[in-house]
């Protein structure tokens, strides 16, 4: 914008920007648009869960309601470098192998309240075949939105 002699300033909400003249009357307002790089409408800054996949629903701070499966919470369950199936095969304990007595090295994922892994579905306290069969029926495919409801 020109320098013209009238004053810009950030509103308090920093979202808008005022011109105003000597007397404070305001000329003109810019309306800055804040970045949303995922595009689900929650700007960068506030959104704890970036790269949402298109067409997912998101909550007041970014993130898509909790799918099994989706581990990084982007809202798809999927495969390839740095996926789900990445951190799900490196939780991976073999059956009746529990993660309790023998912590799997690689694994990233938190455990719950109750010490579960995410990856562990049926609860059991191993990471297995059984486990896996449900991580198969979650799955959707990179950037496609997966059901919340598929290990129901
Ligand atoms: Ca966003
Ligand atoms: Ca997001
Ligand atoms: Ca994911
Ligand atoms: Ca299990």
């Amino acid at each position: 914008m020109a320098n013209d002699g009238r004053t810009v300033s950030f509103s308090s909400v920093a979202t808008n920007l005022t011109a105003s003249d000597a007397n404070g009357s305001v000329s003109d307002v810019y309306v800055r648009v804040p970045a949303d790089a995922d595009g689900d409408l929650v700007a960068d800054d506030l959104d704890l869960c970036p790269g949402t996949v298109p067409g997912a629903s998101v909550d007041a701070n970014g993130c898509p309601p909790l799918i099994p499966g989706d581990f990084n919470r982007d809202g798809d369950v999927d495969v390839g470098p740095g996926s789900d199936f990445e951190k799900f095969v490196a939780c991976g304990t073999g059956p009746g192998v529990l993660y309790t007595n023998h912590p799997p090295a690689g694994c990233a994922l938190t455990p719950d309240g109750q010490g579960v892994f995410p990856a562990d579905f049926d609860r059991d306290y191993d990471v297995d075949q059984d486990d896996f069969s449900t991580f198969q029926r979650c799955y959707s495919g990179a950037n496609i939105y997966g059901d919340p409801s598929c290990a129901d």
